[in-house]
């Protein structure tokens, strides 16, 4: 198939996070896009020049507009819409089940049986999605030949080229970001290429679909290992009465002078009140499921255990100063600020707030839930704030970064705690203004 965008027709499967800013790109390129999604309510959104993603997306309204002017992409329900494509790209979610941590596939597997049933000879598929290593070999490639009754490689192409998007940043990071393609045979991975370089300025580097699938699974693990890392610091700098925020910046102080530039050395993430979003919490059980019964990996189910401890460790915080001050957390009126998983975001998939909430609920608290992009919790902070004893800081949005700390004494009640999960107050300041301040890895 020769890729040009003006006789290739693309067809989006699943209009998300990753389907919909991917679909508004290619046709911003000239492609006639065609987003197939099951709910109907987001395609009415979608045709009438709406977006299914809120929160701070720089550029995504703009190219709406762009592309809504062309014509060149409508959204359906209609999986015949298959019939037509030249390229179907799958973006739908892939998560993991809460008790075994094994792959959902549920969306994943109705999308692929759609789409075989529908697809056209010399078709290229490409999965987006984050998968676990074999899903390609095992799944995706069998369900497809059972569906359309042809034969990957012979009479259509299939690749995965994981999507590597953070929300929020959606549009520079599909744009900026080098990415990895997936694929069997040469014909393939020069079609993938050519279609991928209308939209990626990034590097694209091809390799098979297992390295492919181990690639995207494996960079989350490792970035929700380095947030354990982070974490477990935290504790200990607790337990020993230092500030793991000054030892952060001191490690990450160690470089040496590189030809150019000073070269960090080490780079120690964050540590904090837990681990959301639509990635790292699942991520890393995709890339550890693949290896089933041949290897029990330890780090990385470990990591996940002591991140997913850290909204629990925000509430014992919570319940010290109580005890520290000698006042009934029954009795109290606590504020949670911030229900999304990360500052600025309205994206709250697998917030870690949501465990903290399930704890405060075991109390007799009243319990409060502010957060400015969260459709439901976008109570104004001043009226949340009225009569708080404690506040819970989970998400750092900027709303909480300028908060002035003489209205918020004013505005709480005795005895006035500081439960900092972001490192968002300054512990100094909050102190002197005669609050509690319990920080993560800061008390
Ligand atoms: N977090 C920490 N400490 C850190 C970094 C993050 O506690 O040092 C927490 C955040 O508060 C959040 C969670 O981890 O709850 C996830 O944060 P994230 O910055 O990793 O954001 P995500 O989930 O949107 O991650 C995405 C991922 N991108 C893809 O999967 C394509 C991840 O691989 C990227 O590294 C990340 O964006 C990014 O850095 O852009």
């Amino acid at each position: 198939m020769k890729i040009s965008s003006k006789n290739t027709k693309i067809a989006i499967c699943g209009l998300g996070y990753v389907g919909f800013p991917v679909a508004l790109l290619f046709a911003e390129a000239g492609f006639e896009v065609i987003g197939v999604n099951r709910s109907g309510e987001k395609i009415k959104l979608i045709n009438r020049g709406g977006s299914p993603i809120e929160g701070k997306e720089p550029g995504l309204k703009e190219l709406i507009k762009k592309v809504r002017k062309s014509g060149l992409f409508t959204a359906t329900t209609d999986e015949t819409a298959y019939k037509d494509a030249d390229i179907v790209i799958v973006a739908v979610e892939t998560p993991v089940e809460d008790d075994t941590h094994e792959p959902a596939y549920r969306a994943l597997k109705a999308a692929l049986t759609s789409i075989g049933r529908n697809l056209r000879k010399d078709a290229l598929v490409i999965i987006e999605s984050t998968i676990a290593p074999g899903t390609m070999e095992n799944i995706v490639k069998v369900i497809l030949e059972q569906e359309s009754g042809m034969e990957v490689g012979q009479d259509f192409m299939l690749a995965n080229c994981p999507e590597r998007l953070m929300p929020g940043h959606l549009l520079e990071n599909i744009i900026n970001y080098n990415r990895v393609i997936g694929a069997q045979d040469e014909k393939t991975t020069d079609t993938v290429k050519s279609l991928y370089k209308y939209i990626v300025k990034g590097k694209l580097d091809t390799t098979s679909w297992v390295t492919a699938e181990i690639v995207k699974a494996g960079e989350n693990a490792y970035r929700d290992v380095q947030i354990a890392f982070a974490n477990e610091m935290a504790l200990l700098c607790e337990a020993m009465g230092a500030d793991v925020w000054q030892v952060r910046d001191l490690i990450n102080e160690c470089k040496r002078k590189g030809e150019t530039r000073f070269e960090a050395l080490r780079q120690m993430h964050y540590p904090g009140a837990g681990v959301g979003g639509h990635c790292l919490p699942k991520d890393s059980w995709l890339l550890v499921y693949g290896a089933k019964g041949l290897i029990e990996p330890q780090i990385i189910p470990l990591a996940r255990k002591i991140n997913n401890f850290m909204p629990k460790h925000v509430f014992d915080l919570l319940s010290e100063s109580f005890k520290q001050a000698n006042k009934d957390i029954n009795k109290a009126k606590i504020v949670v600020l911030g229900y999304a998983y990360a500052g600025n975001s309205d994206d709250s998939r697998n917030t870690p707030t949501e465990a903290l909430i399930k704890l405060l609920g075991e109390t007799q608290a009243t319990v409060v839930i502010q957060d400015p992009f969260v459709k439901e919790y976008k109570t104004s902070l001043d009226k949340s704030l009225k009569g708080a004893h404690a506040i819970i800081l989970m998400a750092d949005h900027d709303q909480y970064k300028n908060i002035n700390y003489n209205k918020l004494k004013r505005l709480m009640k005795t005895p006035r705690i500081v439960i900092d999960g972001r490192n968002v107050f300054s512990k100094d300041k909050v102190l002197k203004a005669g609050f509690i301040y319990k920080g993560v890895g800061n008390i």
